[in-house]
C-alpha cells in the first residue's frame, strides 16, 4: 500500500472552535496525525512518500473558482480588517439561510466568510490553505498511484474533507480529498467510481458535489442526522437526483448504535458498492465510530478496525483510503493502521 503523507498537515493548527456558546479547543488538532505516524512506524503496512503537486485545474474540477479563491485569500483578507486579527483564529458569525442571495459574493470578508461556510466550529489560521492544498495534493497522488497499478493508497491527510462542498467549508474540511480522489480516478480512465464513507458523520460535501452525476457511487453511514452532526443531510430518503438517481445511499443510525448493528450495515453498503459495479472505491475512512470517541456515538473497539479493513478489501477493488474523522487521538493511529492491516491481509 502507498501512503501519501502531508508534510505541511501541522500548519493547520488552530486555537477555538465555538461550541454551544463558548470557545472550545479544538478537536482536529496535528496531533492526530502525529499518532498514525507512530502505529505506522511501529506496524509498517505500507509505503510513506509526500505528495506530487495539484493543479488548480484538479481542484475546479470539485471546487468553485470563487470558493477556492476566497479560501487561498481568506487569511490576507481577515488581517487586513483588522491587523489584530493576526493573533485570532477565524471564525464566521453571520450566514445567508433562506431567502438570502448566494449568487452575489459581498465585499466584506466577514459576508464571505458565511457565505462560504456552515459552521462556526471550523477555524481558519494563517497555514490552513497551504496545509488543506497539500492535503488534496496528498488524495490527488493517492488516486494517480491507485491508477498506475497500487492496488491501494492512503492520504494520509488533515484537515479532514468529507463536509466541504462545491464552495463551502465546515466541520473541520475545506478542501474534499475523497471527492477529489474520485474525480481524479474518473479523470485516469475509471468509467465507474463508488465513494464509501464510514465517518461517524454523514459525508454532505462528498454526497452534494455527486449529488447529480451517475458516475459516481456515494454510500454513507452514518449518525442519524436527527440528532447527529452536521444534522441537514444525510437522511434515507436522499437518493441522488436527475442523471443521478439511485446513485446516493445513506444508512443512518442512532447514537449507540453497537458495533454487530454498524457491520450489518457495513455489509449493506458493501452490497451497493458491488451492484454498481465500479472499477475503483474511495473510502473516506474517519475512525470516530469507536466507543472511546469525545464527540460520537457509536461502539465500535479497537479489534473491529482490523475487520473493517478486511470488509472493504473483500470489494476486491483498487482503493484509495482518504483520512477523515477519529478524536480520541491516542487510538487514531491505532485504528487506522488496523483498518490498513486487515485490508492488507486479505487483499492478498
Ligand atoms: C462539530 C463536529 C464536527 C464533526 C467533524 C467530523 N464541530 N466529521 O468528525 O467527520
Ligand atoms: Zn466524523
Amino acid at each position: 500500500m502507498r501512503i501519501v503523507h502531508n508534510p505541511d498537515h501541522h500548519r493547520h493548527d488552530a486555537r477555538h472552535e465555538m461550541y454551544r456558546g463558548r470557545l472550545v479547543p479544538c478537536h482536529e488538532t496535528p496531533d492526530r496525525l502525529a499518532f498514525v505516524l507512530e502505529a505506522l512506524r511501529q506496524r509498517p503496512v505500507g509505503v510513506l512518500s509526500g505528495p506530487e503537486p495539484v493543479s488548480d485545474a484538479e481542484l475546479r474540477a470539485v471546487h468553485a473558482p470563487r470558493y477556492l479563491d476566497f479560501l487561498a485569500g481568506a487569511w490576507e483578507a481577515w488581517v487586513a480588517l483588522d491587523p489584530a486579527n493576526a493573533a485570532l483564529d477565524i471564525l464566521p458569525s453571520v450566514w445567508p439561510v433562506r431567502g438570502f442571495r448566494h449568487d452575489v459574493e459581498p465585499l466584506n470578508f466577514a459576508a464571505r466568510l458565511g457565505l462560504y461556510s456552515f459552521d462556526a466550529g471550523s477555524p481558519m489560521v494563517a497555514g490552513t490553505w497551504a496545509a488543506a492544498r497539500a492535503g488534496a495534493a496528498c488524495a490527488v497522488t493517492a488516486a494517480r498511484a491507485v491508477l498506475s497499478g497500487e492496488g491501494s493508497a492512503l492520504a494520509l491527510t488533515r484537515p479532514p474533507g468529507h463536509h466541504a462542498g462545491p464552495d463551502f467549508f465546515g466541520g473541520y474540511c475545506f478542501l474534499n480529498n475523497a471527492a477529489l480522489a474520485a474525480q481524479t480516478l474518473r479523470d485516469g480512465g475509471a468509467a465507474r467510481v463508488a465513494v464509501l464513507d464510514v465517518d461517524y458523520h454523514h459525508g454532505n460535501g462528498t454526497q452534494t458535489i455527486f449529488y447529480a452525476r451517475d458516475d459516481v457511487l456515494t454510500v454513507s453511514l452514518h449518525g442519524d442526522p436527527m440528532t447527529e452532526y452536521p444534522f441537514f443531510l444525510g437522511h434515507a430518503d436522499e437518493r441522488g437526483e436527475g442523471a443521478g438517481l439511485g446513485c446516493n445511499l445513506n444508512l443512518p443510525l442512532p447514537r449507540g448504535t453497537s458495533a454487530a448493528t454498524w457491520f450489518d450495515t457495513l455489509d449493506h453498503a458493501a452490497q451497493a458498492v458491488e451492484r454498481f459495479q465500479p472499477d475503483a472505491l474511495v473510502v473516506a475512512l474517519g475512525v470516530d465510530t469507536f466507543e472511546g470517541d469525545p464527540i460520537s456515538g457509536f461502539h465500535l473497539r479497537s479489534a473491529d478496525y482490523l475487520r473493517l479493513g478486511e470488509r472493504l478489501a473483500r470489494l476486491g477493488l483498487p482503493t484509495v483510503f482518504t483520512m477523515e474523522g477519529g478524536y480520541a487521538v491516542a487510538e487514531v493511529g491505532i485504528h487506522v493502521v488496523n483498518v490498513l492491516q486487515g485490508f492488507e491481509a486479505r487483499a492478498r
